[in-house]
């Protein structure tokens, strides 16, 4: 199970509040977890690209999360940018971008350690023995391998 981050704390997903200050003190991984909270129909959510997320650019309504609790797991590596659609939002700062780290090392959390391998009975180490050889070295040169 990864982190669950809720953007902004306890201040939600708003105007007015700066989201690269918060983010930069954390970690981000692949199958941790935004949660984006806000009244519904005062913000919105819309995951972007570097480009729209440079100008503000607010993709169609139909990508929008807005339920108002948008959890947002982090699938893949890389940077992710996020921006409120409602108008002037965006530009007035409302806008996230983070780092994800793939999660290398971190899962699974420890292996564990692989067993010795226990001895072969002796009848399979006599077999393998044998067929260690040619099958047209004559068997009796083969002394103390077959009782
Ligand atoms: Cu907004």
């Amino acid at each position: 199970m990864g982190k669950q981050f809720v953007v902004g704390d306890q201040n939600g997903w708003k105007v007015g509040f700066d989201y690269q200050a918060w983010a930069a003190d954390k970690t981000f991984r692949v199958g941790d977890a935004l949660v984006f909270n806000y009244r519904v129909g005062e913000h919105n959510v819309f995951k972007v690209n570097g480009t729209q997320f440079q100008s503000c650019a607010v993709p169609p309504q139909s990508e929008a999360l807005s339920s108002g609790s948008d959890s947002i797991v982090l699938a893949t590596p890389g940077k992710k940018w996020y921006i409120c659609g409602v108008s002037g939002h965006c530009n007035a700062g409302q806008k996230l971008v983070i780092n994800v780290l793939d999660n290398a090392g971190a899962w699974p959390p420890t292996l564990p350690p692989s067993p010795s391998p226990s001895p072969l009975p002796a009848p399979l180490r006599h077999r393998g023995l044998a067929a260690a050889f040619p099958s047209w070295v004559p068997r009796k040169l083969l002394p103390g391998i077959f009782h």
